[in-house]
């Protein structure tokens, strides 16, 4: 291949004023990795496999945002994803040293496993992880758990982390890209087994919280400490990079430049950016308009029995950070403040349960099951119920098809890094149809300002924007899609990849 149009010979790669796909991306990697090996971390698996019934082994891709935004750049850079195998027939499908290649039907690039014990699941994952850092992190009241052992876990399973990746490097030199909050301390264990070989990029995928919230945390020193161990480490908007220089500020003792925008300890920077993360515009504008989707719009129409009513969608993770106790009471409200509005209005949730060994997400399920029962109970008509709740996995395909048979798409998150789904769903709707109602407390409404923003504390306000959505002309409805797509196309996945690849590869390694 010859050289990318995009990047000059002999110097960094220059940010690219040329719209980013797939294509310049892999360009990228593959011109200027060269033969370093290049390596993503996460805690989350982009692919499960599973016994299905009759000891057949099946797969599926891994739900959440983490997976929908790397997938598609792994396959475009394919490299090597390291992640804890989850799924109860991973280790038939791996080889000794746990690898196996992905996605399964289209293979491009390795997965390798790193195995967990119920003991580290439960300590790292669900206690440090998900009752410590996951609460802190976002404003939704919930409140963290700490305990001695959760966090000795952690240590002890981000030390596995990188263990498995310091193995497979090999002595090479290499560039390893860390996700999210799971693991913090993972550059600091690399750069003390490898320290001439690695450089590291961490991408903090959630909100990073006020030093007022983040204060409390009795480990904030290490996981600070751990996190500055990073060369780059991005957020995905401005105001939570000043949220973590503010709390590095009054917690560390450490240099903090502003004119460069990083953070110097102990002789070492790591620069601190923001990178707003998206979806893979093009490969979804394709797919939805694929006779497949068209195709499973029918079937959700025939399943659902959606024929003739104007269909409202949503679909989460099912995670007390996501509003969807809210969102059902703002559907109750619009439709006590609009009685016309009965037997033609259905909303259509599709959840899928997540982290259920918690309490506060086993307390969750059981609210939303009663607000369900209650509120049809109240409006229901023979015939006709208002809320139609499926708690089952959809495949990508499925999705977009749900997006693409509503009138209004709802994100109302009450805390949200970013919000993918939000992104999805406007870019699925090639036709310029539908619209995003849209929580203003997601990222996602910082880029995405034509969807009607709503407060989802504010079930008044939250209820009158539900009728702003269906009321408004189909002329303004196309205008602000399309707007909004046309932000989408520009500010892609490639685009949030190639950012901070193209930043992580003017590092030097140290001798
Ligand atoms: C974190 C941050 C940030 C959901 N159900 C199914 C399914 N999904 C997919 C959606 C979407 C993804 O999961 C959810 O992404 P979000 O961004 O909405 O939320 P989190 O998982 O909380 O992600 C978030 C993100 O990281 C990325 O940085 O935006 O703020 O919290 O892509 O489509 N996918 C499939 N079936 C389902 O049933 N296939």
């Amino acid at each position: 291949m010859g050289p990318s149009p995009f990047l000059k010979e002999g110097t960094a790669p220059c940010i690219y004023k040329t719209m980013w796909t797939k294509k310049n991306l892999q360009a990228l990697t593959q011109e200027k990795m060269g033969d370093y090996r290049f390596v993503v971390a996460s805690n989350r698996q982009p692919y499960v496999h599973s016994f299905s019934r009759g000891k057949k082994i099946g797969w599926q891709r891994g739900v959440g945002g983490v997976i929908s935004a790397l997938d598609p750049v792994m396959q475009a850079c394919q490299g090597l994803w390291v992640a804890y195998g989850n799924g109860d027939a991973d280790q038939k499908v791996t080889s000794k040293d746990g690898k196996v290649k992905v996605p399964p039907d289209k293979p491009s690039y390795l997965l390798k496993r790193v195995w967990l014990n119920k003991e580290e699941e439960m300590g790292y994952y669900y206690g440090y992880s998900n009752e410590v850092l996951w609460p802190l992190c976002h404003m939704a009241f919930k409140r963290p758990v700490f305990r001695q052992e959760d966090w000795e876990y952690y240590k002890r399973v981000n030390e596995k982390f990188a263990k498995a990746i310091v193995e497979e490097i090999n002595g090479k030199k290499a560039f390893v890209w860390i996700q999210d909050y799971h693991l913090c301390l993972l550059a600091k264990y690399l750069k003390q087994l490898a320290p001439y070989q690695i450089i590291t990029a961490h991408f903090w995928h959630i909100p990073w919280p006020s030093y007022e919230v983040f204060r409390i945390c009795p480990q904030k020193k290490e996981i600070l400490e751990g996190l500055l161990c990073n060369d780059l480490l991005g957020f995905h908007t401005r105001y939570h990079c000043n949220n973590f220089l503010d709390v590095i500020d009054r917690e560390l003792e450490s240099k903090i430049d502003r004119e460069r925008e990083s953070v110097v300890k102990n002789e070492h920077e790591t620069l601190i950016r923001s990178y707003p993360i998206s979806v893979d515009y093009q490969g979804i504008q394709t797919m939805s308009e694929s006779s497949e989707v068209k195709a499973f719009q029918d079937a959700l129409v025939e399943e659902f029995q959606l024929s003739g009513l104007r269909v409202l969608v949503g679909l989460d993770r099912i995670d007390y950070t996501k509003g969807i106790p809210e969102r059902l009471l703002a559907i109750d409200r619009l439709l006590e403040k609009h009685p016309e509005l009965r037997e033609q209005v259905v909303f259509l949730q599709i959840g899928v349960v997540t982290r259920l060994h918690l309490t506060p997400y086993k307390d969750l399920n059981d609210e939303i099951n009663a607000l369900v029962e209650q509120i049809n109970w109240k409006h229901s008509t023979p015939g006709w119920k208002p809320i139609i709740f499926v708690r089952r996995h959809f495949s990508l395909i499925e999705l977009l098809a749900l997006y693409r048979i509503s009138e209004a798409g709802i994100v109302s998150s009450l805390h949200d890094g970013m919000n993918l789904v939000a992104k999805e769903y406007v870019a699925s709707r090639t036709d310029g149809k539908g619209m995003l109602v849209l929580s203003q407390f997601t990222g996602a409404a910082r880029e995405l300002t034509d969807a009607v923003l709503i407060n989802p504390f504010d079930k008044e306000q939250f209820s009158d924007g539900l009728y702003m959505a269906l009321s408004l002309a189909e002329e303004e409805r196309n205008k602000r899609m399309t707007k909004m797509r046309e932000i989408l196309q520009n500010n892609n996945i490639y685009r949030w990849a190639g950012k901070i690849i193209s930043e992580l590869l003017k590092f030097e390694f140290a001798e």
